[in-house]
């Protein structure tokens, strides 16, 4: 277990952007014929086409999807199921991005708006000091009133706290904000915040790459060119980030697929993905709160599709919040090797109602491995192995 956050940071190597082997592929279980092709091209060790994922995306033979995606999954992670020992901290719910799909948010002066000192995100990261703290994951919000300084006391604060925790915080988005807010370019508050112990980035913020879709749901956000930017800027500086999709809304099969084609390319660009990670639309509290929540289906054909398209991720997360944890598990027959970890206290999911628990117990994710047949892996924030053998 590394003793500082430093020595975390010191551990840190971006991930290997290995492309996927030629697969074996049972083709018993497929039952629609227009995923045959995309069994050949696999079986040939070939990258798909922006085609082959709208056919994956859209198509309803779901042990297809899984004769399909599972063994890409073993060619990259073998039997393994990752988690970390983790915690959320949400330094402030105030946010001048006002996301239509977001019931996170708050107005400066609306009732349950929020703003953490660095201290009082310190306290809430040293909160149940028994816990084998791996990672602090940071993420707030767009707030209209902080210069970077808070920033950077904020990660120093929280380091302090849990000097043994890898800090893996703020996504693309808020990064595009300081920058604004402090008017400098982003590679300079990246520089900044990697002094203050930044080790690595969630993938929050990307959403969906549309423009028609951003024009919609998220106008003031940062573009999709600038969070992919943001990102790459990151890997430049050996920080590894992670990368998401929020799916389930008004977003159309083929803005998914070019949503992780994206992805696809950047990561052949940079190299430094880590995780992708599809997350579920939850409506409630939102303006969208008249759409149905996403069906199992769905669900587990996005992260099937995504193992298959993001041959270059070297993992997939099924986030257990958003799917639950039953959902989850079966996810990892479908692609997923990840369930994320612990979290202790989510709040941007349960903002919109979350059905889930707030927080796992580590024995509840171990549990939850085993017992869908996969081998529990305990990680850092940039997958090494923290198992003892
Ligand atoms: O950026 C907001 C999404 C994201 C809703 O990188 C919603 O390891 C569903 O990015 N329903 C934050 N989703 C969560 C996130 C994340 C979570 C866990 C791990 C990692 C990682 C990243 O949640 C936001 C937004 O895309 N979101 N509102 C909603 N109503």
């Amino acid at each position: 277990m590394p003793s500082s956050a430093n020595t975390a940071q010191a551990s840190n190597a971006l991930p290997s952007a290995q492309l996927l082997p030629p697969l074996e592929l049972d083709r018993s279980l497929i039952t629609d014929p227009a995923l045959l092709p995309i069994a050949a091209k696999l079986a040939a060790g070939q990258r798909l086409s922006y085609d082959d994922g709208l056919t994956l995306m859209t198509s309803r033979d779901l042990l297809g999807l899984g004769a399909l995606a599972h063994p890409a999954r073993l060619a990259k992670n073998g039997q393994r199921a990752y988690y970390v020992i983790n915690r959320h901290v949400n330094y402030s719910n105030v946010c001048v991005n006002k996301c239509a799909f977001c019931a996170f948010w708050r107005d400066e002066d609306q009732e349950g708006a929020y703003l953490l000192g660095p201290e009082e995100a310190a306290a809430l990261a040293a909160e149940h000091p028994g816990l084998d703290l791996a990672e602090l994951h940071v993420v707030g919000s767009c707030h209209p009133g902080l210069g970077l300084d808070y920033y950077c006391d904020l990660l120093r604060a929280v380091g302090r706290a849990r000097p043994e925790a890898g800090l893996k915080a703020f996504t693309a988005v808020e990064i595009d904000h300081f920058a604004r807010q402090e008017g400098i370019t982003t590679g300079q508050v990246l520089d900044r915040l990697i002094e203050a112990g930044l080790a690595a980035m969630p993938g929050g913020g990307a959403e969906i790459f549309s423009s028609r879709v951003r024009a919609r749901l998220c106008a003031k956000k940062a573009p999709a060119a600038q969070w992919l930017s943001i990102s790459g800027q990151a890997h430049e500086r050996g920080i590894p980030t992670n990368a998401t999709m929020l799916y389930g809304h008004i977003e159309t099969p083929s803005e998914r697929v070019e949503h992780l084609l994206a992805l696809r390319d950047q990561q052949d660009i940079s190299g430094g993905f880590s995780a992708f990670i599809p997350l579920a639309f939850h409506p409630d509290n939102t303006e969208l709160n008249q759409m149905n929540r996403t069906s199992g289906l769905d669900d587990l054909r996005v992260i099937a599709a995504s193992r298959l398209l993001l041959d270059n991720f070297p993992h997939i997360k099924a986030y257990w919040v958003m799917l639950g944890p039953k959902l989850a598990q079966v996810a990892l027959n479908f692609g997923a090797d990840d369930l994320d970890g612990t979290i202790v206290e989510e709040r941007i999911t349960h903002a919109a109602a979350a059905p889930t628990a707030k927080g796992l117990t580590e024995d509840e994710l171990r549990h939850m491995i085993q017992a869908a047949g996969f081998t529990p892996v305990r990680r850092d924030c940039f997958y090494n192995s923290l198992e003892a053998n």
